[in-house]
């Protein structure tokens, strides 16, 4: 890059030490350099001359509508005298290098947005996503005050892109079922906060509500009603919803745990189903059930699976679960003992290898790369592929662990991502106050390094991703907008700016406080129902 000083004799500031009041951009970008002129909004309007992506083009309409009807003023601005009306904006032409509709791990979401005092604002990306991106950015920077709309302090430069390539949020949907409307307004704030992957839990013990075409009694007999199912026109417009803004879908089919709900229709298969009272023998969670891995049946089952859903989601990533799973369940299981009788060199051990085995194989033969709960790796004797992204969940130290194997990791330690663990006493009488405290604050979130221990570069690097995590034993719609935002979107934060500013000063709460407000704010204004962070006299008298 060219210097910013020579380009840009006005002030030079990097953005993390900004007054609130000069920009109210969630999550922040690395690069910021602005002026002093308030440059009024004659025109906002979006255009893109040369661009054939529709894709590109549905998210243009989207937000020259959200810009026409959004008149924001950030809260701390609601006492400060309008500035001063001088130059003139007249518009945004977007252009990009390449108009290539692939969304994946891979995708460049760079883009750089100049903001002159007076004429067309210029939007630059090499990817139709990174575009995305920026106008995200963009519609951010249009204020409103004293009948006025501004972008302040211009002319402004940005340069921005995000610092892990996977930045999630899990939705289970099993647990408690989701309208795909809630979904829905769940990737549009998701977008709002630059967060690019939906990590659809879509299946657990408890409900199967997915429609499936090879097995049509798994959503039949699993899902909890007739009005509580995914067919697979809602899946593929629910895909097609978030492709439009930049968010990719990862399925996760839970595997061999957590399957209570395959036995309503497949009994033959499962192991150790609905035993009451005594289920924590057998299950993490009630009901319990497993695929039985003594027989080949289960496995030839979870290939299906896979099989049948690399069809429906299109994403290169597919999550294979693999979490939780309990021996016993095994141990005591009729069928296991049978075989391991007449397999001696066998055990619960070598059969779960095995099975771990086809799905990933499964997975690869698909030309899909395999996504796998931690456990996969470090409690088992199974070597997952070495492309098999690794989700660490169980202690915050697994990501440094799993890095140090070699594979690459999201980041979703439960004592800082789960926005719900389901363990605050709700089934198990488990006290509250137990290594998983089921509500963490925003400042919470915020301060988790996903780096945290990682020296070397090399590691570093294979830290791909972030996931706050929705389980749903006590969330369904009702809830959904105030437990996620404005929480999900301090990890959003962290994921694309990362932990420091451009002169390496690690971002503290307390410096963030007004701009998440005002991000908070925003939302709720784009139809999102997230929480207040804090009175809104403390916004409009920051300091
Ligand atoms: N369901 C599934 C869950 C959890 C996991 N997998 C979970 C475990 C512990 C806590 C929260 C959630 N409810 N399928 C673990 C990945 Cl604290």
């Amino acid at each position: 890059m060219k210097s910013i000083k020579h380009m840009w004799p006005a002030t030079v500031v990097v953005l993390g030490l900004l007054s609130p009041a000069l920009a109210s951009i969630w999550p922040i970008p690395s690069v910021y350099v602005n002026g002093t002129t308030n440059t009024v909004v004659a025109s906002a309007q979006i255009t893109a001359p040369s661009i054939s992506s529709s894709i590109l083009s549905a998210a243009i309409r989207r937000y020259n509508t959200i810009i026409e009807y959004e008149s924001f003023t950030p809260p701390t601005d609601y006492n400060r005298r309008p500035p001063d009306p001088e130059g003139s904006l007249t518009g945004l032409t977007v252009s990009v290098d390449s108009n290539d509709e692939t969304l994946s791990l891979e995708t460049d979401e760079s883009y750089t947005l100049d903001i002159p005092t007076t004429g067309m604002a210029k939007l630059k990306a090499n990817s139709i996503y990174g575009a995305m991106r920026g106008l995200e950015t963009y519609s951010q920077l249009l204020v409103a005050n004293g009948g006025y709309r501004f972008v302040k302090s211009t002319p402004i430069h940005i340069e921005d892109k995000p610092v892990l390539k996977h930045r999630g949020l899990l939705l289970d949907t099993a647990r408690n079922y989701y309208p795909i409307g809630d979904i829905m307004r769940t990737l549009d704030a998701m977008s709002f906060n630059k967060m690019n992957v939906f990590h659809w839990h879509i299946v657990d013990a408890q409900s199967w509500p997915v429609e499936s075409k090879t097995f049509p009694d798994l959503q039949n007999k699993g899902a909890y009603g007739a009005n509580m199912r995914y067919s697979y026109k809602d899946v593929q417009e629910i895909i097609d919803y978030a492709q439009v803004r930049g968010i990719r879908v990862i399925p996760e089919f839970d595997m061999p745990g957590h399957t209570y709900s395959v036995g309503l229709s497949k009994p033959s298969i499962m192991s150790c189903l609905n035993k009451q009272p005594s289920w924590d023998n057998f299950a993490a969670e009630p009901p319990s059930g497993q695929l039985n891995i003594a027989k080949p049946a289960a496995s030839e089952f979870a290939v299906s699976i896979v099989s049948e859903y690399v069809r429906l989601f299109p994403d290169s990533v597919f999550h294979l679960g693999g979490d939780e799973v309990n021996r016993n369940c095994w141990e005591q299981d009729p069928d296991v003992k049978l075989y391991l009788e007449a397999n001696p060199e066998e055990s619960v051990e070598t059969l779960l290898v095995d099975f771990y085995d086809k799905v990933h194989n499964a997975v690869a033969n698909l030309n899909r790369v395999g996504m796998t709960w931690e456990e996969t790796l470090f409690h088992s004797n199974y070597t997952p592929p070495k492309n098999t992204i690794i989700q660490a969940w169980i202690d915050e130290e697994s990501i440094p662990k799993t890095v140090a194997k070699g594979y690459r990791s999201i980041a979703s330690p439960a004592s800082a991502y789960y926005l719900d663990c389901g363990h605050g006493g709700w089934l198990t009488n488990v006290d509250g106050g137990s290594w998983c405290d089921p509500f963490k604050t925003w400042m919470h979130i915020y301060n988790f390094d996903p780096m945290a221990n990682i020296t070397s570069a090399k590691q570093r690097k294979l830290v791909i991703g972030a996931e706050v995590a929705l389980w749903s034993e006590q969330s369904d719609a009702t809830v959904l907008d105030a437990r996620l935002w404005p929480r999900a979107a301090a990890m959003a934060e962290t994921s694309w700016s990362g932990k420091t500013d451009a002169i390496g000063h690690v971002r503290t709460t307390k410096e963030v406080t007004q701009r998440l407000h005002n991000q908070r704010f925003r939302m709720v204004g784009r139809g999102i129902m997230a929480e207040p962070l804090q009175p809104l006299w403390c916004a409009r008298n920051p300091g």
